[in-house]
């Protein structure tokens, strides 16, 4: 297969990611994740080239991929229709996009339902609809449709060389650029009657390669290109991502219990809010684990921001707990737990009386066991908080 679309392969790559976490595999599934991430660079752009016969289509194929008609590798173009299948051709400066020459939409009983259903429309990323005279009911049922079907489009008016000749042959006075103006002025009022407010258009001619708007057209292709790939991967980050932060979150949480066991009472620091003190060097180790763990570190949010082109202080905006801010000292956490302290405390009195760490130990040694785990408990929530808005932050551009 020639194509194949951003949606199938993450799916592809979510499902390996999530068998790797229910394996406990978090190493595989970065790894997994880290291949997705190489394979965006891989994803192509689809593009259907549409319009009435001979409106220019397989010219502007040809003129998109800087070569003239007739030439060899040339889409076949002439005055008769010459295009009964879509046809695909490779960018030679970019393998990435894939031009597609469609057949003509038919002028007798054309239906534009069936038209997309005959050339597969659910490949291609967007439309071009050629027309080299004046836009026409077909090509405004064709845009409806492709705009019923969550597709994108353009308009390009062919054969610009032609119109500028016949005003200039009526008026030998006139500039292009008045030409010009007329054709796009004509192209908006067409488009607005057919229902088509602000419909990009660009004028071109499949002649001469190096006037008019082929350029702009050029341009907004790499464009789509690179906004497809940020689609792709913005696509896959929110599931991963949260699958991730939530398998995350469970093996740091059991291993709450376990780093209770080793805090004892003599290490023990009060706290003002938190009644039996609590065992800070314990909490700060975890709370920078958590850190790491959870992509919160400048390095690992930077690489978020670079990914998916949100900045940098968007996605910091986004932290709220003082925690993810600095360096972890003993200091800060101190400052934390005492500004949560009653936070904690309610939890610990809601949870306490079924919580027993160890059956057995002194019982000042167990209560500040209680108070450590819930700060642990606290700040692992905060944490992953924080973790999960910088995630839908990264993600929310994908929706603008
Ligand atoms: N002067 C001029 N002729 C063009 C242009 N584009 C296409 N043509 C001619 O129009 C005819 C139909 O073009 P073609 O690309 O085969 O149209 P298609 O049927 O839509 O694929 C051919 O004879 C082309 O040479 C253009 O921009 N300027
Ligand atoms: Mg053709």
């Amino acid at each position: 297969m020639l194509y194949f679309t951003g949606i199938i392969m993450a799916d592809k790559y979510e499902e390996k990611i999530k068998s790797a976490l229910q394996n406990e595999d978090m190493a595989g599934a970065a790894e997994i994740a880290q291949e997705y991430l190489d394979e965006v660079n891989n994803v192509r752009l689809n593009i259907a080239i549409t319009g009435e016969g001979g409106s220019g289509k397989s010219t502007l194929v040809n003129a998109l991929r800087g070569i003239k008609n007739k030439t060899p590798g040339a889409a076949p173009t002439g005055p008769k229709e010459t295009t009964m299948e879509p046809t695909a051709y490779i960018h030679p400066q970019n393998d990435k996009i894939i031009i597609w020459d469609l057949p003509g939409i038919g002028t007798v009983n054309f239906t534009a339902d069936k038209y997309l259903e005959d050339v597969g429309f659910e490949k291609y990323d967007f439309f071009i609809i050629v027309s080299s005279e004046r836009f026409r009911e077909n090509d405004a049922k064709l845009a409806k449709e492709i705009q019923k079907k969550k597709k994108k489009f353009y308009f390009v008016r062919s054969k610009i060389d032609n119109s500028v000749r016949d005003e200039k042959r009526d008026d030998p006075n006139v500039k292009e650029e008045e030409v010009l103006n007329i054709i796009r002025n004509n192209c908006t009022e067409e488009l607005k009657k057919l229902g088509f407010e602000s419909s990009k258009v660009f004028l071109i001619s499949g002649c001469s390669l190096h006037l008019y708007e082929l350029n702009d057209l050029r341009k907004t292709l790499l464009e789509e290109l690179l906004e497809l790939q940020r689609d792709v991967l913005l696509l896959a980050l929110p599931n991963i991502s949260l699958d991730v932060i939530e398998e995350k979150k469970k093996t740091l949480e059991s291993k709450i219990k376990w780093l209770t066991f080793t805090s004892t009472a003599v290490a023990a620091v009060p706290v003002p809010g938190i009644s039996e003190g609590v065992d800070l060097k314990i909490i700060s180790k975890f709370t920078q684990e958590c850190k790491e763990s959870l992509g919160l570190t400048p390095e690992l949010l930077q690489k978020v921001s670079d990914l998916s082109g949100v900045p940098l202080e968007d996605l910091k905006a986004e932290l709220k707990s003082p925690l993810t801010g600095g360096e972890i000292t003993k200091e800060l956490v101190l400052k934390v737990l005492a500004k949560y302290g009653a936070v904690i405390t309610a939890m610990a009195a809601e949870g306490g009386a079924r919580f027993v760490p160890i059956v057995g130990i002194p019982v000042a040694m167990a209560l500040s066991s209680v108070s450590t785990y819930y700060s642990l408990k606290y700040i692992l929530n905060s944490l992953v908080e924080d973790a999960t808005r910088v995630f839908m932050k990264a993600v929310s551009r994908s929706h603008l």
